[in-house]
């Protein structure tokens, strides 16, 4: 019984991310869900690209948060439209509520939309919520074990992102063995080596972007 319940949330909700990206990509716009454990630099790195992305397109951001309005304040700052979804305790953000999310944006003034998901491995790799692209973050001082214990994320993602890696020198965080792991997961999976602190890589993810919505558009046709 509880089974077919969680199948029906499911299914729904799968109903519904269809019906959001449908609506995106009427609008012509590219939505990238970003997803990592709390802590390991969603919101800096949407401090550093913001400033760069803003000048090619027009941004936005879904923050997602269980409480407070923290991060959504840090990313006000950098002048974008801003919708806060507190979560209450829920693990993950689903269709539903980016659906009404996006009721706060103008959509016909809108090129790219993030949504920072809330801090967790597991859920939000779970819930399809209508973007073009899952991308994962993972960052150094979690360690290099993650995409076997959590290989539902990184076989879902378009991207992974390694966070920190000015702090490569001062963990035992082994890149051999989570190049390996990575590969028997998801072999396909792009990756893109970053630091916040000293900006490197940070090009590479604005080129990823840029070429994964262009890619995306021009499937539209
Ligand atoms: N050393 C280092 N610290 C970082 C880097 N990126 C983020 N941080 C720090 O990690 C902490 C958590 O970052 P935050 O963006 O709030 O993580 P979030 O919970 O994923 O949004 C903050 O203290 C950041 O300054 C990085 O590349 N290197
Ligand atoms: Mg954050």
């Amino acid at each position: 019984m509880q089974i077919k319940i969680l199948q029906n949330l499911l299914e729904a909700n799968e109903e519904k991310a269809q019906e959001v990206r449908d609506f995106l990509n009427q609008k012509h716009i590219f939505m990238v869900n970003l997803i990592s454990s709390p802590g390991s630099g969603k919101t800096t790195l949407l401090e550093k690209t913001l400033p760069i992305l803003k000048q090619k397109f027009r941004v936005a951001v879904i923050e997602g948060d269980v409480e407070t309005e923290r991060d959504a304040k840090r990313l006000d700052l950098y002048q974008v439209p801003v919708s806060l979804i507190n979560t209450k305790g829920a693990c993950h953000l689903e269709s539903v509520s980016i659906e009404k999310a996006l009721l706060a944006f103008d959509l016909d003034q809108l090129d790219l939309i993030f949504v920072e998901n809330v801090g967790n491995l597991v859920c939000p790799a779970e819930f399809d919520i209508g973007e073009h692209a899952k991308v994962a973050m993972l960052s150094v001082p979690e360690g290099d074990d993650k995409p076997l214990k959590y290989p539902l994320l990184f076989q879902e993602a378009s991207l992974t992102i390694l966070n920190k890696i000015d702090l490569l020198k001062y963990t035992d965080f082994d890149k051999t063995r989570f190049y390996d792991d990575l590969e028997r997961v998801n072999p396909n999976l792009s990756v893109i080596e970053l630091s916040c602190k000293t900006n490197e890589g940070i090009d590479a993810w604005v080129d990823w972007l840029d070429k994964r919505r262009i890619a995306s558009l021009n499937r539209l046709g």
